[in-house]
């Protein structure tokens, strides 16, 4: 049986109309340059049921953005594996990098980060299959999870955030739950201008915010 998003819309308040995991999600990591990009573009996609942006991938403790140490920002994805596969969220991250050149920040870098053997083995194919088709040098590394370290609430669904009016409102509305909202992850990846028209009018039609908010929102997209 396949999920669509009607299987996540739970209505929860008055005031935010929010999509909630109704089945086992999985969890996948990815660095692929400044985070903001991804955590928009994964945001977008049916069976995504929650994004997160922070730092991973070094081992130095307590990263945050003006201290990064040695780890990299990458965009962690929670997400229903009977929508959407692992290879389906591989090939979204192979085609949303630069994994031709190597960053020259490791802040930067492109990076699989396997939550266990099936993935790092999965992520480590589809490598090998991008180089022999296109000939060429794929430097994304393909590691293990060991931690991951949040980032800071301003770079959580940051294009959102930064939509006028909207964001604030939105912000305010679904306070603590912002973050790790649904909705909130299609909205952020809506204003960035991924997703379909049809998924667009779905999410809006599910969305219980004031008028002004919607307005500013369909002036986006
Ligand atoms: N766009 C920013 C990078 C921010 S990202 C969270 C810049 O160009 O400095 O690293």
């Amino acid at each position: 049986m396949t999920h669509s998003d009607e299987d996540f819309i739970r209505q929860r308040s008055a005031a935010a109309g929010e999509l909630q995991p109704s089945a086992e999600t999985q969890t996948a990591t990815f660095g692929m340059g400044c985070f903001w990009g991804p955590d928009a573009t994964f945001g977008a996609m049916e069976g995504v049921v929650r994004t997160r942006v922070g730092y991973a991938g070094g081992t130095e403790p307590n990263p945050s953005y003006y201290s990064l140490g040695d780890h990299t920002e990458v965009v962690q994805l929670e997400y229903d594996p009977e929508t959407r596969s692992y290879e389906d969220l591989l090939e979204v991250f192979w085609s949303n990098h630069s994994w031709q050149t190597p960053s020259r920040k490791r802040q930067y870098r492109g990076v699989v980060l396997a939550h266990d053997d099936e993935q790092y083995e999965t992520a480590q194919r589809t490598k090998d299959d991008l180089a022999e088709r296109t000939e060429t040098a794929v430097e994304t590394a393909i590691e293990v999870l060991e931690s991951i370290t949040l980032a800071e609430d301003y770079h959580q669904k940051y294009e959102l955030r930064s939509t006028p009016v909207a964001g604030d409102e939105l912000v305010a509305l679904y306070g603590d739950e912002f973050v790790d909202s649904t909705v909130v992850a299609r909205l952020n990846g809506f204003v960035a201008g991924h997703g379909t028209e049809e998924q667009r009018r779905r999410v809006l039609a599910a969305l219980d915010v004031p008028a002004t908010v919607v307005a500013e929102l369909r002036r986006r997209f």
